[in-house]
């Protein structure tokens, strides 16, 4: 368009007499950058300063004139200036046109300060260690009571106050929470309804598991089981261990913590309208659904190894990895004695979904990972299709061998000791 043009001539007018290559664009402080389809992805940076902020604005008639598709975006309060006003600084991830870089860029050093280009690293940043956990913490918040029209809480107020209030700790790492009556009624009623299907539809492995839990662990529909009390006896019976989390995490951050066998755990239950199924992950899903399978050796080094393929993968193999986990860990069927039992965690925390997925109404397809990994899939409610394994261990065994297949320009190996993560070359 138009626009664009003028920014374009104006940026070659002070630009004097430089090349505008197109292909991979080398800007200012000497980076290259990685070109795709004739695009680029860059990291910008840039502050407002003095009272400047509504220049925000003016930068985004730029990310839109350029056709920017942005990736992500956020703010952080920068240094103060001189007339002592906080600044704020932005960071955008976004894709460019390749030949357009540099116009670009010179367009926005224009209306903002510290202007920076970086970009994007080919292996995104990953923890090595346990601690680097804690930078592991990307909520997304799509289903959050406070954004989802349709969350069975989204007009209780009170429900979401005490929904933050229980994902708020101060007294970190795991905190005991006084559930409320209604909260323990609430967990009664998934415990019970539950309780009573599990037998004929859930696989082997979980029922073990669960029975496990209900001698040591204190379940039972009487109290909410605490985190501090499962993670210390999955700690003796695999070596996983749980960590509090405020909501739903990205499949990124959440996969990165298995690698380290942690499990991060929403604490909050569900709204009591709408015991039979949760948007989003709460305490009964967590617990009900994912514990008792974690709480078994081979599916707890299965998890593991999940997780340490996720390690600095692309973002196009962790969708895939965590469309995956989506089918298997958490909707995954499987036969055993010639039926189909449950084991996916997503299941086994909804009676209602339990019930659906093991009716005939739903579609099923074979477990296959190549296939599964591309099979769009549904968050909001039931599943329409669901995949079936062979057995329990087949798809264990192929989800395994597809993960280990993920191409990476190095290796990782965990380090049981010192809990941590080398990074060895690839030859
Ligand atoms: N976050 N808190 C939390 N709990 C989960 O079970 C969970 C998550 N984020 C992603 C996720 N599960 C998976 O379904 C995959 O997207 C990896
Ligand atoms: N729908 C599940 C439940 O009701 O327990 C939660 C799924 C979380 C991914
Ligand atoms: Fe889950």
């Amino acid at each position: 368009g138009g626009r664009k043009q003028s920014l374009i001539e104006d940026a070659r007018r002070e630009r004097s007499g430089s090349s505008g290559s197109p292909g991979p664009s080398r800007y200012g402080d000497g980076f290259v950058f990685e070109e795709k389809q004739g695009r680029v992805t860059v990291n910008v940076l840039f502050a407002l300063s003095g009272g400047k902020n509504a220049g925000f604005f003016k930068t985004g008639k730029i990310f839109e004139t350029f056709e920017a598709k942005l990736l992500h975006i956020e703010s952080r309060p920068g240094r103060k200036s001189k007339n002592s006003t906080t600044d704020l600084e932005f960071f955008m991830k976004c894709e460019v046109h390749s030949s357009d870089l540099d116009v670009f860029i010179n367009s926005l050093k224009r209306v903002a300060d510290d202007v920076r280009s970086i970009p994007e690293e080919k292996v995104p940043w990953f923890p090595r260690q346990i601690k680097d956990l804690d930078r592991c913490n990307m909520l997304i918040t799509k289903f959050d009571p406070d954004m989802d029209q349709d969350h069975p809480g989204y007009n209780d107020s009170e429900y979401r106050k005490r929904r933050a209030a229980i994902s708020d700790f101060r007294h970190y790492p795991l905190p005991t929470v006084e559930y409320t009556a209604e909260e323990i009624s609430t967990w009664r009623q998934v415990y019970q309804q539950l309780r009573s299907i599990y037998p004929s539809l859930a696989c082997r492995q979980f029922l073990d598991g669960l029975q496990q839990l209900e001698k040591e662990c204190g379940y039972g529909d009487e109290q909410i089981p605490q985190l501090r009390e499962i993670s210390a006896f999955l700690k003796e019976k695999t070596g996983f261990q749980l960590r509090p989390v405020a909501g739903l995490l990205s499949a990124r951050d959440f996969l990165a913590s298995l690698a380290f066998r942690v499990f991060q755990c929403t604490q909050y239950i569900r709204h009591s309208s709408a015991p039979m199924h949760s948007p989003e992950p709460d305490c009964c899903h967590e617990l009900l659904g994912h514990i008792p399978m974690l709480a078994d050796k081979e599916f707890a080094q299965f998890s593991q190894e999940i997780g340490l393929a996720s390690l600095g993968a692309s973002d196009e193999d962790i969708e895939k990895l965590s469309t995956l986990y989506w089918f298997t860990v958490e909707f995954g069927l499987c036969k055993q004695n010639g039926a189909v039992k449950a084991y996916g965690a997503g299941l086994l925390s909804s009676y209602g979904e339990l019930v659906y997925a093991l009716s005939n109404e739903p579609e099923y397809k074979p477990f296959s990972p190549e296939e599964t990994a591309v099979q769009p899939y549904q968050d909001q409610t039931y599943q329409p299709v669901y995949f079936v394994s062979e057995s329990f261990e087949d798809a264990k065994i192929k989800l395994r061998k597809y993960s280990a297949n993920i191409k990476r320009p190095f290796a990782v190996r965990y380090d049981p000791f010192t809990c941590s993560v080398e990074v060895l070359d690839q030859p």
